[in-house]
């Protein structure tokens, strides 16, 4: 019985940490990085959304170009205002902030563990510092 309840248990944590909404915060600085977003990769279902707070003014979430599953149209959010976005089609979203994308202001939402774009994010022509922080987002994929 404590066997099933234990279980149980890790099933709804397990639960509980891959579908759920999620929270990013736009920030000027985190510890020793500029310009950056407080998570560079989540992991959500179908159906969740993603919140991008707007903590300091000058930021914005582009999807960038070839970088997001097919199907999925254009978004680019206004600078220095919260935004959301629902994702109901599964894939890798590659998203960088419009200003800052020389300075490795990007980030990853992995939609239902589904990676099958992969290579087409692989290839997207990342722009000065997202360059290298891209690699090590993709790797750690
Ligand atoms: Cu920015």
């Amino acid at each position: 019985m404590i066997k099933i309840i234990t279980l149980i248990s890790f099933l709804l944590i397990a639960q509980s940490a891959s579908a759920a909404n999620q929270t990013i915060e736009m920030l000027n600085k985190l510890g020793k990085e500029h310009m950056v977003y407080s998570k560079k990769i989540v992991k959500v279902n179908i159906g969740d959304t993603v919140f991008w707070k707007s903590k300091k003014p000058g930021h914005n979430v582009e999807f960038i170009k070839g970088g997001v599953p097919e199907g999925v149209g254009k978004f680019r959010s206004p600078l220095s205002k919260d935004t959301e976005y629902k994702f109901e089609i599964p894939g890798i979203y590659a998203y960088w902030c419009t200003p800052h994308k020389g300075m490795g202001m990007i980030g990853f939402v992995v939609v239902d563990n589904n990676k099958s774009n992969l290579e087409a994010i692989k290839k997207i022509k990342y722009q000065g510092k997202s360059k290298k922080i891209a690699a090590e987002l993709i790797n750690s994929l």
